[in-house]
């Protein structure tokens, strides 16, 4: 499946889009047996932890120390972690609409599958842009969410703010000039908009769009994968949650998924913040700092 012209249109002029029911339902089933084994077996282990996975080296981000209060809310580098999140980020439906998005080639940039728990455990996600974590020579990155359960206005989808990749690169810094992950001004929220869609569905959101997710008000956890692509002339500008070429070069072309690797980035005129300094906490965590 490839994008139609009404869809990259849509995509270019609002900086988002959602393809209803992209992965078919067997596989999204199978996806979901497997997660829950992972949680299974790591909630039955009960040794205390002493940090709560903030560096993307960690394999789980979790709530609590406490082995009682411990839940997860997020794997991080699932692809690393079994094969079937790997071949659902090599989705064929996925890189085809990935490809045309990005303008022609796709090189895989991180992963994470997000477990929103229910409310009265917290859960927000703070308006940001994807752009402040990592930015590049260019902006043509692409985050592309998979609803692995039905998502609608009650458990916490992701909100976007349309056409918003196409504005400044908001100040992701608090008084005291530290990074923390969330747009630290004053921004307009009235043309916000829930990205809703049964399992399966898909949503793509450009680099640079704000956008957040609000409060899980079901019992159960809201699971989302996340996968990051980018063009293979956009070059991390920092080292960031995925390979840096200057430490691995090699394996930073493994990621290629679509065309060739080069030496040469391509240079745009983009709005850019160093996201420095940065504690090496998860963006739960990052977002709680004032
Ligand atoms: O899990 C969510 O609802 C959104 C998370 C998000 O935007 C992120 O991790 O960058």
């Amino acid at each position: 499946m490839s994008l139609n012209k009404s869809d990259l249109n849509f995509y270019k002029k609002n900086g988002y889009l959602v393809k209803k029911e992209l992965i078919p339902i067997k596989i999204i089933k199978k996806i979901n047996n497997l997660i829950k084994q992972i949680i299974k077996k790591e909630e039955r282990r009960n040794s205390k932890i002493t940090n709560l996975g903030g560096s993307f080296n960690n394999t789980f981000v979790y709530n609590s120390n406490s082995s009682k209060n411990r839940e997860i809310l997020r794997l991080n580098n699932p692809t690393n972690y079994n094969k079937m999140f790997f071949k659902l980020s090599r989705n064929k439906k996925i890189i085809n609409i990935v490809k045309t998005l990005l303008g022609g080639s796709v090189r895989f940039h991180h992963c994470k599958l997000n477990f929103k728990l229910p409310s009265k455990k917290g859960g927000e996600v703070s308006w940001h842009q994807d752009w402040a974590f990592y930015p590049h020579t260019n902006d043509d990155l692409v985050t592309v969410g998979v609803y692995l359960e039905d998502c609608n206005e009650e458990n916490g989808p992701l909100q976007v703010i349309p056409k918003s990749h196409k504005t400044k690169i908001y100040n992701h810094h608090n008084k005291k000039k530290e990074f923390v992950g969330k747009i630290c001004e004053k921004i307009n929220l009235k043309s916000k908009k829930s990205l809703i869609g049964l399992a399966g569905t898909v949503t793509f959101h450009h680099v640079r769009t704000i956008h957040g997710s609000g409060l899980n008000l079901k019992n159960s956890k809201r699971p989302l994968m996340l996968f990051g692509y980018c063009n293979t002339d956009s070059w991390p500008l920092t080292s960031d949650a995925s390979i840096n070429p200057n430490e691995d070069f090699e394996k930073y072309n493994k990621c290629i998924i679509v065309g060739k690797k080069t030496l040469v980035p391509r240079f745009e005129k983009v709005p850019l913040i160093i996201p420095l300094p940065k504690k090496s906490v998860s963006i739960y965590q990052l977002q709680k700092s004032r």
